[in-house]
């Protein structure tokens, strides 16, 4: 199971990474097949190259859409070594067999991204290459396959490590790996071509095991390309439950990019404490007051760099993980100070178009929840006309509401999160457990806000709301009974205004 290569076929678009490779190869006596760009690239370094065109007889042709597809190159990758035949076959054909193949795809999604035109991007889809990696991924048995630039490194270090032999792990390794990017690669396509309508036909390149899924004895993994997203500074891995968290933190603080310092704590992916002040320690500070005791474990996001101030503040919370823009070099000594918890710059990324989760057999498709309220959207119903500052704190209420799970409420008062009700069965619990809540933690709601993420079915909700003296609402609004509660309201001095948009979250 133990192999020593003889021979090589190295067609690749990436040329940087590779140099050492040839020189390895060079070293281990392998011989090195070449098609046009890359033959000339190992011809630079003063290797000896056989190009394809040779071991074919053929020239490339069409533009170099047709140039290594020839039975003299797949006869040499796919024959079974162990088959008196395939080998026969070799003989009579003069065929000879490859053992290694490093290809590196046209650069597809690349092109797509730059907007180039179309004909540009069909060209861009790679055939002769996509057939090699299948063909040496297929025939693993015999043939190490490396698929992409990303894998220069490792197939280096095992030329290296072991005179020009590979194991079966190893090759078999290597042949996971090339079709997790032939998949990948192929999917791109058909995205492409499907104009993104939303089908499920997400393929990800990267995937990791994570240590487990929700729970200890469920097996838990992540596809997709965290690196992307964030700069881990510090702390363990990210588990199941750390990301689903900070995918909500990441969404809501999304909300206030660019507003004045805005603080968020999350717990099970809801916001339990939220602030926006002159200070983010002061934001944070009011976003711990909201629940303290919620906080303990959880996961703390800032829309903007975190200071020294405020690293002192937070270093003495249990917190999980800690995500920021930047840090400041003080605030970060003093975050490390804790062995486990993790520290993320979040960069700058567009997230997705489609959000998917799975439902019975299937998965559900959607578009993300893109709409946020803004001022010139409020429709206000009552008599009293809800002033500048009360729709200040209705739009701050209205955008944490947005990422609470339903049914929720929120009360807000001067940018503070008094209290959320979450994920209740009905809109009444969901409001009594923020009343309840919030009074725990020593709020007093006279004059504070209410956001509720779908219309009021029945004024109950007002008139709790009102006996509590909170003096304005914001709300989808759409029920046939409204007039009621616009009627309890308008008894009650509140004033009250409809978005048109329901914001559930399930
Ligand atoms: O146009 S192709 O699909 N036709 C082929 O026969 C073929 N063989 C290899 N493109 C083909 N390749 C690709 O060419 C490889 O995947 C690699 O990306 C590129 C390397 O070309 P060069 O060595 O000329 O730079």
């Amino acid at each position: 199971t133990t192999k020593k290569a003889k021979s090589a076929l190295i067609s690749v678009f990436h040329k940087d990474g590779l140099e050492p490779i040839i020189h390895k190869l060079n070293d281990l006596g392998i011989t090195i097949y070449s098609t046009g760009g890359t033959e000339k690239f190992i011809n630079d370094l003063g290797i000896n190259v056989v190009p394809v065109e040779e071991l074919t007889s053929y020239p490339s042709i069409l533009g170099g859409r047709v140039k290594t597809l020839h039975p003299k190159v797949f006869g040499g990758i796919l024959a079974r070594r162990e088959n008196e035949n395939d080998l026969a076959q070799l003989g009579e054909f003069e065929i000879p067999e490859i053992d290694i193949v490093i290809v590196d795809l046209y650069p597809f999604e690349k092109t797509v991204a730059s907007k180039a035109p179309e004909q540009d991007i069909i060209e861009k889809i790679d055939i002769g290459g996509i057939s090699l990696i299948r063909a040496a991924a297929k025939n693993f048995k015999d043939v190490i396959c490396v698929s992409s630039m990303n894998q220069y490194d490792e197939f280096l270090q095992i030329m290296t490590d072991n005179n020009g032999t590979t194991t079966i792990a190893d090759r078999k390794n290597f042949a996971a790996k090339s079709f997790a990017v032939s998949s990948h690669y192929d999917t791109a396509i058909f995205n492409y071509l499907n104009d993104d309508e939303p089908v499920f036909r997400q393929s990800f390149d990267v995937s990791k095991q994570l240590r487990y899924g929700e729970n200890p004895h469920q097996k838990g993994f992540f596809y997709g390309n965290l690196d992307e997203l964030f700069e881990k500074l510090h702390g363990k891995e990210l588990s199941f439950n750390n990301l689903l968290d900070v995918d909500a933190a990441v969404n809501l603080i999304k909300e206030f990019k660019g507003e004045a310092p805005t603080f968020a704590i999350l717990k099970h992916n809801n916001a339990c404490g939220f602030a926006q002040r002159e200070t983010l320690v002061q934001a944070y500070v009011d976003a711990l007051a909201g629940d303290p005791t919620s906080a303990f474990g959880g996961v703390l996001i800032a829309n903007q760099e975190i200071d020294e101030a405020t690293a002192t503040e937070i270093h003495s919370l249990f917190c999980e993980v800690v995500i920021a823009p930047s840090f400041s070099e003080a605030a970060l000594q003093i975050l490390k100070g804790k062995k486990n918890r993790i520290l993320l710059i979040q960069k700058e990324v567009e997230f997705p178009n489609i959000s998917y989760r799975t439902a019975l057999n299937g998965v559900l498709a959607q578009d993300p929840n893109n709409i946020t309220d803004t001022k010139e959207g409020l429709k206000n119903v009552t008599n009293r006309i809800v002033t500048d500052s009360e729709i200040e704190d209705l739009l701050f209420a209205s955008k944490i509401c947005k990422h609470t799970k339903s049914n929720t409420i929120i009360l807000v008062k001067n940018k503070q999160l008094c209290a959320g009700g979450t994920g209740q069965t009905s809109r009444v619990d969901a409001l009594e457990q923020a009343i309840t809540k919030a009074k725990t933690f020593n709020f007093d709601l006279n004059g504070a806000v209410m956001a509720s993420d779908a219309f009021f079915p029945f004024p109950d909700c007002v008139e709790i709301a009102g006996k509590q003296g909170i003096q304005a609402v914001i709300q989808p609004g759409g029920s046939i009974k409204d007039q009621l509660s616009i009627d309890y309201c308008n008894e009650h001095n509140i004033g009250m205004v409809f978005t048109g948009t329901r914001h559930f979250k399930h």
